[in-house]
């Protein structure tokens, strides 16, 4: 599945299944994190991290791309916290967000836009699909019965009424998805269900009428345009996809009885607010839109490439509903190409759940060690294929085996190896053997990030370290250099050697940035300053200033050990 044109790579560079010859605009995104709370590293990994790291590549490999991502502001969680925190959800949900933004940007992130749903731009992209889904007639009115906690006196919309799942028996699944197997549900599937604020079961159900979106008229178009696309998908989202639509679709509401939300622009329904996950989706357009007067450029230019990254459990939302969105309002936007939805990375068994407080969030991250080191761990470990388990002793490895042990050690190794052999940037030759060896990796790396095997990827960085490492052992480089220069006789092989060992710690610089930004411009500056490229590849004998050379990275200390440690028990 080769989705990308790298016509413009270095010929040696090139992939191989080229499929397309046009340079076709990406936009990528990541799922919305909601202005709920500060996302845990297990949310990071499952979304924000891999958009972020590919659409570096792909800034590397020269695409017009950019990377939309922003804070998803509605929806129940956040109304009910700021009650419970005396202050307005749209207060909680924007100093939230800051707060996101912030840690994001921390974290290395290179979005082009972060924005968020509740926004002017995108209230007016969430009227316009909406008023087209009415008019091309995919919008109904339904009656329902929803659940009102007699106690509270509201009604508990979604995750706020609990209850065992009807599928697969998990106790505390809620009124809109099962935390376990992942199917959404309606309030009445729970069993024994209960309020989720107040814990009573003092429910009854209340007649309401809400406006729901016809997915069931739009099910052969869905149908047609998840088999087209399916086959550039991560495994689980066509999986999952393709099990739900043998079930059938079903009209799915998407109002609610709520105050806090976009209000409903339709006669009877002004009391009610738009579900979450309609503007939420819709967002990936409004952010785009409050980014750029150039939003439709991207969005309405059929060969653009829509590359979404998620956590498994938003699969459904962008599989059906949101293409159903996209297709019955008929205006003319791009659907997703691809669907790429990570499993979990878990600790100690646990997901890493912000509603149910377990695990490192992303700040106290920060706190103990660099973001180059947690983005370059948690993506050694990515969930791509299958659930993952985090635990203190991996990151404690990953940082001291790979990242300190082999790729800072080769740097530091090789460029002090170069500063005293005396040679000049110019002297430095080809090993015609060792150039093979790295431009496969090259190569693989390139290969791996088309395919959207990130993971796959940064190994390659580390193989190349590897064969750098493995190189200065067998050929003992050190050998040809007396006196503060290369000896006498040995100059033809030396300045081969050397100068294919000098282009890996060169070339690793680059391509550790998607990965670990900080440390990826550190190694480039050596070799002089300038944008960061695949087109830089194998450019390494321009300027070596052997001088600015500093640990790329160190390992962990005790003190960062001891904060880690208590987070474990956590
Ligand atoms: N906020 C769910 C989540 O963070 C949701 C994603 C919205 S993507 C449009 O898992
Ligand atoms: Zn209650």
């Amino acid at each position: 599945m080769h989705i990308y044109n790298t016509d413009h790579l270095k010929p040696n560079l090139r992939h191989n299944g080229v499929t397309m010859n046009k340079k076709n605009k990406l936009i990528i995104t990541s799922a919305l994190p909601y202005s709920e709370a500060v996302p845990h590293i297990g949310n990071f990994i499952g979304s924000i991290l891999p958009a972020d790291v590919f659409y570096k590549y792909t800034k590397m490999a020269g695409y017009d791309s950019i990377f939309i991502c922003g804070s998803d502001q509605h929806g129940t969680p956040i109304e009910i916290k700021a009650l419970k925190e005396g202050v307005t959800a749209e207060e909680l949900a924007d100093s939230v967000h800051e707060k996101i933004k912030g840690v994001c940007n921390r974290f290395g992130c290179s979005f082009t836009y972060y924005g968020k749903t509740n926004s002017e731009s995108n209230k007016k992209s969430v009227y316009e699909i909406f008023g087209a889904l009415k008019r091309n007639g995919y919008i109904k009115k339904v009656e329902s019965v929803m659940p009102y906690c007699n106690i509270d006196k509201r009604f508990l919309t979604d995750r706020y009424i609990e209850g065992k799942c009807p599928f697969c028996g998990f106790e505390g699944a809620r009124g809109d998805q099962c935390d376990n197997c992942g199917r959404l549900l309606t309030p009445e599937q729970l069993i024994d269900p209960y309020c989720g604020l107040c814990h009573n079961r003092d429910i009854t159900f209340k007649k309401t009428a809400n406006l729901a979106l016809e997915l069931d008229k739009l099910q052969g178009e869905i149908k047609e345009f998840v088999k087209e696309r399916m086959s550039s998908w991560s495994r689980n989202a066509a999986n999952k996809t393709i099990s739900y639509l043998e079930q059938g679709l079903e009209a799915r509401e998407i109002t609610r009885d709520m105050k806090w939300g976009f209000e409903v622009p339709e006669k009877g329904f002004e009391d009610k607010v738009f579900y979450v996950w309609f503007d939420a989706v819709i967002g990936y357009i409004g952010i785009t839109r409050e980014w750029s007067d150039r939003w439709e450029e991207y969005w309405k230019t059929p060969d653009t490439k829509l590359i979404q990254f998620m956590g498994k459990d938003n699969i459904e939302f962008h599989t059906m509903m949101w293409p159903g969105i996209l297709i019955g309002s008929n205006l003319g936007y791009v659907l997703p190409h691809t669907i790429y939805a990570y499993e979990y990375l878990t600790a100690k068994g646990l997901k890493f759940s912000k509603s149910r407080g377990v695990g490192l969030n992303m700040e106290n991250a920060l706190e103990i060690a660099d973001a180059d080191y947690w983005r370059f761990a948690l993506m050694w470990l990515a969930p791509e294929s299958s659930d993952n388990d985090f635990t203190i002793a991996l990151f404690v490895d990953i940082v001291n085996k790979i990242m300190n042990g082999k790729i800072g050690n080769y740097v530091h190794r090789m460029l002090t190896l170069y500063g005293n052999s005396g040679m000049k940037p110019s002297e430095l030759g080809t090993d015609a053997k060792l150039e093979d060896k790295i431009e496969k990796l090259e190569k693989e790396y390139i290969d791996d990030f088309e395919d959207l095997k990130l993971r796959e990827a940064l190994r390659c960085v580390v193989e190349l370290a590897d064969l750098g490492n493995e190189t200065i052992s067998n050929e003992k480089p050190w050998e040809f250099i007396a006196g503060g220069k290369i000896k006498e006789g040995s100059e033809e092989k030396a300045k081969a050697l050397f100068g294919s060992l000098v282009r890996i710690v060169h070339d690793i610089g680059i391509l550790l940035w998607p990965f670990a930004p900080k440390a990826s411009k550190e190694v480039i500056e050596i070799f002089g300053a300038g944008e960061i490229g695949l087109k830089r590849l194998g450019e390494h004998s321009n300027k070596i200033n052997v001088e600015a050379l500093k640990p790329v990275f160190s390992k962990l200390g005790e003190a960062q050990l001891k904060m880690l440690e208590r987070f474990e028990e956590a």
